[in-house]
């Protein structure tokens, strides 16, 4: 069993439409650990950063201009196998595509207002997690419901 950090965002369109605790929510009950949470809005030069891969892509200018809009709601989430559990929660890109249940299918319709952010492996987990958190804003602590989560 691996333990994992990811980066999950509820993206600008989440918190205007009142979804935060929510999405958090389901991610808590999964059996997730949070480990930092903050209300923040993202300039365009984290944008960049944050969505590096798709800079070049027809789609950024949007993108950016969505993600940069309004407060999103940044929070680490640690666990085994923690991206892949987000990602599963999260459901597929395009919540057209999305599996009834998940969060992206229940919650949204539009690919470009999809809600919610998860980082896509352990080390975009890591490298997103430093863009979005100080270390000293991370904290470690004991769950003491861990024996009726893991075997
Ligand atoms: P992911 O969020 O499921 O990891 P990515 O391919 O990394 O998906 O794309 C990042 C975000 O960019 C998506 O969540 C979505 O909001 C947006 N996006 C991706 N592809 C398109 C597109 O073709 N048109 C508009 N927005 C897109
Ligand atoms: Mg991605």
């Amino acid at each position: 069993m691996s333990t994992e950090r990811t980066l999950v965002l509820v993206k600008p369109d989440g918190v205007q439409r009142g979804l935060i605790g929510q999405v958090l929510s389901r991610l808590e009950r999964r059996g997730l650990k949070l480990i930092g949470l903050k209300l923040m809005q993202m300039d365009e030069a984290l944008a960049n950063q944050h969505y590096a891969e798709h800079v070049e892509k027809p789609f950024f200018p949007g993108l950016r201009d969505f993600i940069t809009s309004g407060p999103l709601v940044a929070a680490a989430f640690e666990g085994a196998n923690a991206v892949q559990l987000v990602r599963n929660t999260m459901g597929a890109t395009n919540p057209l595509d999305a599996t009834p249940g998940s969060i992206r299918a229940d919650f949204g319709v539009d690919l470009g207002r999809n809600v919610i952010h998860g980082s896509d492996s352990p080390e975009s987990g890591e490298r997103e997690l430093a863009l979005f958190f100080e270390s000293s804003e991370l904290v470690s602590w004991d769950r003491d419901v861990e024996g009726w989560i893991y075997e």
